[in-house]
């Protein structure tokens, strides 16, 4: 049928809500019946009001006759470059897309398939001349995102409110998207170090046995995982007692050894009479129930289940108060898979859209599941979070989440799915990673290796290269498939994979800061290379490199043939990017290595590193040492930041943490480096300070 758009002629309404930031609503009328917003951090009123005829940016509200969706268009100047929208399997430039949100259990997928695990209904632009403007299509409604001549949203649910945030550059308009959605809260230190997962390691002597061979092969890593295996027949809340009959005891041992773990639980309960989560759940009455109000029954691993209702807030209570006695088991992290939530042998994949959800008041009331599907996940993580915070109220929570929606991250962290073993998955980990956090995820990553089919060591050690300089860095693989350990792939692989994860860990005080200031600003930790200087078109598609924090440049080998030249970021006043890579460890071995990705430094940065460490607490005191990357500008001047708190815990909040500006300048013909400010209430540490200049052969100092 014949799509006819009819226009809601200059009804539109618009009000100021933030510094460049207004917000849309289709008429007076959807303005005053406009749902509430599960993306925001708040409801945020007016603090102005504005004519959006006059405005650069503005939507055009419509209603498509043939599909019943109400469409919000948005003109966009020539030569815009379009991003984010969320997890988008494809390249990182998404102009002539098209892509839809509705969270879907998206095993093997592909590139270009239009929706996957998430939603984020987010649109970054960045005009020809740099500045840049961001616009939020504030709806949990399936909607689909056109980018073919400029944004197109056409949402299912009636009228929405359209944000659009209008600032300097793509920077600005990342932090106006943190102010309107929040931004991560510090996680602990461990879940910044390297994890190791599989599908599934298990009995429990399998997860020794890999905990120990990282240790006795000097490969640094923080995290195991526990998938779903461990678990009596997929029961959530309960092990399998052949297979982990002593859960406490693991996870002491592996403390011993310096390793967190994180385990697996699902939204699907076994309906089964006599399991108490099951019964527990019916007399709290909390499960999702069917159009006919009868309690909806899917099936997932462990049969016929019932799914918990997260959106609403008792129910929230009651899965949250579930951690309580699993996180005793001196549990640290947990996995939230399935959320989406995944349902088996139906077409659709999930429950039926006029399933029923008693949502609180605050998220919009009783409503159907075609409403409230996308936020399913993000409700469940925010139930599990509370619970793991409440069971551990000194421990700062970590969760990982399949399923998520914009402003999801300020519950947990996301990868992306169960990607393949192949070339182009590895490709797109890249620009997937950074369009997720360009849609306001910050913490993210892929199954570094890949989850579905085996792969070459080749394949892995590449991956592993640039994944363990990704936010969230884990490797994982899939049942059935050989081993994908470092070692797994022979020693040449296992030497690589160390290399690289060694070069996390020493960037790890820059990393650490790049996380602090993502939870400060909503700034991505990983960004793409065109933060680097928005006004350079030539970088605006660029796919195979990266910036970590800011000064940073990863620039990555994701062909088999390594015949890709990326383009680079210019000079800046005549000074390049510097190439860097830590000098030799141990026994004069060099760390140089043609799997790995090559590193670049800004011209006028100093970065932070430390020495190489196998997990966090493994040297008694972790801040003993820092050595400062220097690179000078064209004045012969530098700085950077450095962030330091206990890695754990809460004292941060109340001012024990310490940051540190360093600046360098060049006196006498030596660069010198100094403390420019200091805030923070936590001890200075006594340490060494190293001074490396790279990009010239002057030596450096650092001086009180
Ligand atoms: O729990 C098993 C897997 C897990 O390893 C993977 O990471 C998830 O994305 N899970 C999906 C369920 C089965 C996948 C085939």
């Amino acid at each position: 049928m014949l799509a006819i758009a009819t226009p809601i002629a200059h009804a539109q309404v618009a009000e100021v809500i933030g510094d460049g930031i207004i917000r849309y609503d289709a008429s007076l009328e959807a303005r005053q019946n406009r749902r509430p917003s599960i993306a925001l951090v708040q409801p945020f009123t007016a603090i102005g009001d504005v004519n959006p005829d006059n405005m650069a940016i503005s939507p055009e509200y419509s209603m498509d006759s043939g599909s019943g969706r109400t469409v919000a268009s948005i003109d966009i100047p020539e030569g815009t470059s379009l991003y984010g929208t969320g997890m988008c399997a494809g390249p990182l430039l998404r102009n002539g897309f098209v892509t839809e949100t509705w969270n879907l259990d998206a095993f093997g997928y592909g590139l270009g398939d239009p929706n996957l695990y998430t939603s984020q209904p987010w649109v970054l632009g960045v005009r020809p001349d740099g500045t840049a403007f961001g616009v939020l299509a504030d709806t949990t409604y399936r909607t689909q995102i056109d980018l073919r001549g400029g944004i197109t949203f056409r949402a299912e649910g009636g009228n929405f409110a359209v944000i659009i945030v209008d600032r300097d550059s793509p920077q600005e308009v990342m932090e106006g998207l943190g102010e309107l959605t929040g931004s991560i809260a510090m996680p602990p230190r461990w879940a910044v170090g390297y994890h190791q997962c599989r599908y599934s390691y298990n009995p429990e002597s399998r997860v020794r046995e890999v905990a120990q061979t990282f240790r006795d092969k000097e490969i640094p890593a923080d995290v195991i995982w526990m998938d779903i295996d461990y678990m009596d027949e997929y029961r959530v809340f309960t092990f399998d007692k052949e297979q982990f009959p002593d859960p406490k005891g693991l996870n002491d041992w592996l403390d011993s050894i310096g390793w967190s773990n994180v385990w697996m639980i699902d939204p699907g309960v076994k309906d089964e009479d006599g399991y108490f989560v099951s019964d527990s759940g019916d007399e709290h009455d909390v499960w999702v129930r069917d159009k006919d109000g009868n309690v909806y029954n899917g099936e997932v691993w462990p049969g016929v289940c019932v799914f918990p209702d997260y959106l609403n807030r008792d129910v929230r209570n009651w899965w949250a108060g579930l951690y309580k006695d699993f996180m005793s088991y001196n549990i640290d992290g947990v996995w939230n898979d399935m959320n989406e939530p995944a349902v088996f042998n139906v077409a659709s994949k999930t429950m039926p859209e006029d399933n029923v959800h008693r949502a609180d008041p605050e998220l919009g009331g009783t409503d159907t599941h075609d409403r409230y599907h996308n936020v399913y996940g993000m409700q469940m993580i925010r139930a599990t979070r509370e619970g793991v915070m409440a069971a551990n109220p000194d421990k700062r929570p970590f969760v990982l989440s399949r399923a998520n929606y914009i402003g999801g991250h300020r519950y947990g962290a996301t990868w992306t799915g169960d990607n393949s073993a192949n070339w182009p998955h590895l490709e797109m980990s890249i620009p997937m990673t950074l369009n997720l956090s360009l849609s306001g995820q910050p913490f993210v990553g892929p199954d570094i290796g890949g989850f579905a089919f085996n792969g070459d060591g080749e394949l892995f050690q590449r991956w592993i290269g640039f994944g363990s300089l990704f936010p969230f860095s884990r490797g994982h693989t899939a049942k059935g498939n050989i081993d994908k350990e470092p070692w797994s792939f022979g020693p040449e692989v296992e030497a690589t994979s160390r290399r690289a994860l060694e070069r996390r860990y020493r960037l790890m005080p820059m990393l650490y800061t790049a996380f602090h200031e993502s939870s400060e600003s909503g700034m991505p930790i990983a960004q793409p290379t065109f933060f680097a200087d928005p006004t350079d078109l030539a970088l605006r598609s660029e796919d195979d490199s990266f910036l970590l924090g800011e000064d940073l440049l990863v620039v990555c080998k994701t062909t088999p043939e390594m015949d890709r030249v990326p383009v680079l970021p210019g000079a800046v006043d005549g000074v390049e990017w510097a190439e860097f890579d830590f000098p030799s460890y141990d026994g004069g071995r060099d760390s140089k290595d043609s799997a790995l990705p090559q590193l670049y430094i800004r011209p006028g940065s100093i970065i932070p590193t430390g020495p190489v460490h196998q997990y966090f607490g493994d040297r008694p005191d972790q801040r003993d040492e820092l050595t400062l990357l220097v690179h000078l500008d064209a004045n012969g001047e530098a700085e950077g930041d450095l962030y330091e708190d206990a890695g754990e815990g809460f004292g941060y909040m109340m001012g024990e943490y310490l940051e540190t500006e360093f600046v360098a300048s060049v006196e006498k013909g030596r660069v010198v480096v100094r403390i420019n400010e200091q805030d923070g209430k936590m001890a200075q540490p006594d340490r060494k300070i190293n001074v490396i200049v790279v990009g010239s052969d002057k030596k450096g100092r650092f001086e009180d």
